[in-house]
């Protein structure tokens, strides 16, 4: 495989104008952006990302979970092509670069190749993932599960948001359901660029994460049923409080993680209160626990414990309790072959890089199941993410562009 020359380089002025552009679209109350998934702003942000392609002299395909594949030709159009990218929608407090670094970089990435005049033996191809962050619509990447073959169609279709709305409804709401069958599609290889959303990079002042891992995750929804009363009036001991139950659940997760450590997380992020009124008992009680670890066995025994002894809560409270999957997924390990890719990139551009575990679930870590994946990881400050807040320096998103740009180039091979 030829190495790409030393002195190619993104366009980071470019890339950054994008990024903030794009930022523009579905913005948050507090500078970051409130793009969920499906929702009309949405479609125009995948809009705003069509128009680029096209003036990028891109063909834009769409699949039938609105998944965007925008595509170089290359020199053999047999060959596979190498695919780049993440996704557009965001958290309700989510941060201007979490996915759109990713997608916007591969943009940038073939930006520069058109300016450069460079021609690849592999066609290159930008993605953009539909509902990578699984808020409005469990779970998480679910668009890519689908394309690796982990979802059906139709179950996807059937999610539904808070209101009841349905995924596959609300895709051809905002004309997004492309006609493409989705997985259908062959890849050579497939990398995703994304900010850390952890502090290991910027405290240890490295540049670049050389992504060899994700860890595992499970999304286990949690109902518990007890019965709204007076909270003034109703006996202490004769209360049936789905609240507490939670605050106990809840306590039980943090102690599963803590037992855990080093290398355990967990926590309870989404909440439904029923009646949620200041002066009723709780009747109901939906929550999502989150739990995740590098480890396939710590992970499966958090997960077990949770299971035997939530119901011990509930009983010694006289709640009803129902626990059901809500997401899932093991443990990955990327592909050495584009690992390798991705160190090399870096080291022959000469910025610090270190080995990583992605703490967070990427589109990467299922498409991993169905083409030879890794991923590049850009520091961001204090590693915070799924935050308004969220911030990274535009010499962090460069560089970490210009080793995606290496290590795409170098995949895809280049012709002249
Ligand atoms: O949940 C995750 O790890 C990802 O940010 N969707
Ligand atoms: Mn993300
Ligand atoms: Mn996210």
């Amino acid at each position: 495989m030829n190495a790409p020359g030393e002195n190619l380089r993104i366009d980071g002025a470019r890339l950054w104008d994008s990024i903030m552009e794009m930022a523009k679209i579905g913005p948050g109350v507090a500078g970051g952006n409130n793009r969920q998934t499906l929702t009309d702003a949405d479609g125009e942000g995948r809009r705003l990302f069509k128009a680029w392609c096209d003036a990028a002299g891109l063909e834009t395909g769409v699949d039938a979970m609105g998944t965007m594949f925008a595509r170089r030709e290359g020199a053999d159009p047999e060959a596979l092509p190498v695919y780049v990218g993440s996704h557009l929608d965001t958290q309700p407090t989510g941060g201007k670069y979490d996915g759109v670094l990713g997608v916007l970089g591969g943009l940038e990435v073939i930006r520069s190749l058109n300016d450069l005049g460079i021609r690849t033996r592999h066609p290159i191809v930008v993605t953009n993932w539909t509902n990578e962050e699984g808020t409005r619509f469990a779970p998480a990447m679910l668009a890519s599960g689908v394309f690796a073959g982990v979802h059906e169609l139709d179950w996807a279709y059937g999610r539904e948001d808070a209101k009841g709305l349905k995924f596959g409804d609300e895709l051809a709401r905002i004309g997004w359901k492309g006609a493409e069958e989705v997985g259908a599609r062959r890849m050579h290889a497939f990398f995703e660029l994304h900010i850390e959303q952890g502090p290991i990079l910027e405290a240890e002042g490295v540049d670049i994460g050389v992504v060899t891992h994700g860890q595992g995750l499970w999304w286990l929804q949690v109902t518990l049923t007890g019965k709204e009363s007076h909270t003034g009036s109703t006996p202490m001991a004769m209360r049936r409080n789905a609240g507490l139950g939670m605050a106990r659940v809840t306590e039980l997760v943090h102690a599963i993680a803590m037992e855990n450590q080093p290398d355990a997380v967990g926590a309870i992020g989404h909440v439904d209160v029923y009646p949620n009124s200041r002066n009723v008992i709780p009747g109901r009680v939906v929550f999502t626990v989150d739990i995740r670890s590098p480890d396939r066995a710590k992970l499966d025994g958090m997960k077990a414990r949770l299971e035997a002894e939530a119901p011990a809560i509930a009983a010694g409270l006289g709640l009803g309790i129902e626990i059901e999957v809500a997401g899932h997924f093991d443990p990955v390990t990327f592909d050495p072959g584009c690992v390798a890719a991705v160190r090399a990139a870096a080291e022959r551009l000469g910025y610090s890089h270190r080995d990583i575990v992605s703490g967070a679930g990427h589109d990467a870590c299922w498409i991993n199941r169905v083409a030879p994946t890794s991923m590049v990881m850009c520091p961001c400050v204090d590693g915070l993410s799924h935050n308004e807040a969220e911030e990274i320096s535009p010499e962090w998103a460069e560089k970490g562009a210009n080793v995606l740009f290496h290590a795409v180039v170098e995949t895809a091979g280049i012709v002249a």
